[in-house]
């Protein structure tokens, strides 16, 4: 978080980002009138952000951008994703902890700041980076504004239905409404997002139609989804924003978010494990997270 921001001006502006408030469909084409070039698919979505406090003229400029665009593989691939059986071991080759040891040579001095406030271990840090961003060789193919919209939009199964695998294309009658109930809650919780990475690129003076995210919306060298970046961003570098594209903030603000959720040092690998997991709630993950850190620190 940038600690400069008034505490009630922040407060503010998450209550924004957490409201849910749906908009009306007849009301849509009045906060809209006089905004040409948005994606009729995102009318509705971006009535309601307007509905929800943001100004009209911002919402225009955002999804009137040539640079929006409605991807319907989002959800699909949402509602499909296995975190379990994501193949971990790539990242214990010998080359790719090399690079690990090599960016944090090069990084020296920030992964030591950050570890002398944070008290996170710089090889666990690393880690993270190597394992979540190739560290910021892959920060995502597309904008996170067009992956966090398209699932935001996506409530219908009838609609992504075409997307999903073929062993979604048979469902029972019970079977289909739990996915419809879980499409409508992602979408709620894909909408919460937008608004917070509306709300994190204006804060930080960052142009939103060049924040590259993850498939599901994650942003920067840490990953952070928009809300935790809101929550959990810290300004390392004091250059005035909190950008997680920037090495400092990113590994501060990693090491900040560890620290919440209760790394000390001293802990024992089974409960690092359980605070790792709160940054991806997997355990061949955090697992795999402490081997790297554990062969980074051997070489
Ligand atoms: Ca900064």
């Amino acid at each position: 978080m940038n600690k400069s921001l008034p505490i009630l001006f922040v407060s503010v502006l998450i209550s924004l980002a957490m409201s849910t408030t749906l908009l009306a469909a007849d009301s849509v084409n009045d906060s809209l009138s006089g905004c040409k070039g948005i994606d009729p698919v995102f009318r509705q979505l971006a009535g309601s952000l307007i509905e929800d406090g943001f100004q009209a003229s911002e919402v225009c400029l955002i999804f009137s951008n040539p640079a929006v665009k409605f991807n319907p593989r989002v959800m699909p691939r949402k509602i499909a994703h296995r975190e379990a059986s994501l193949h971990y071991d790539v990242f214990l080759e010998k080359k790719r902890i090399e690079r690990a040891r090599k960016y944090l040579e090069s990084k020296r001095d920030i992964f030591a700041s950050v570890e002398k406030e944070y008290g996170i271990p710089k090889e666990v840090k690393v880690a993270i980076l190597l394992v979540e961003t190739d560290l910021g060789r892959y920060l995502g193919s597309d904008l996170a504004l067009n992956n966090l919209a398209s699932m935001a939009v996506a409530s219908d199964f009838n609609k992504i239905r075409a997307y999903l695998p073929d062993s979604y294309k048979k469902l029972s009658k019970r079977e289909r409404k739990r996915i419809q109930r879980k499409l409508e809650a992602k979408s709620k919780w894909a909408y919460s997002e937008l608004k917070s990475l509306i709300i994190y690129s204006n804060l930080n003076g960052l142009d939103i139609h060049k924040i590259k995210g993850s498939i599901f919306g994650a942003i920067g060298l840490c990953q952070f989804m928009p809300s935790n970046a809101l929550k959990f961003g810290v300004d390392f570098n004091k250059d005035g924003k909190v950008d997680l594209f920037d090495p400092a903030d990113a590994v501060a603000s990693m090491a900040n978010y560890l620290q919440f959720y209760g790394w000390k040092s001293d802990l024992c690998e089974k409960v690092q494990i359980r605070v790792i997991k709160h940054y991806n709630h997997s355990t061949p993950y955090a697992r795999t997270v402490l081997k790297v850190a554990e062969k980074v620190r051997q070489i």
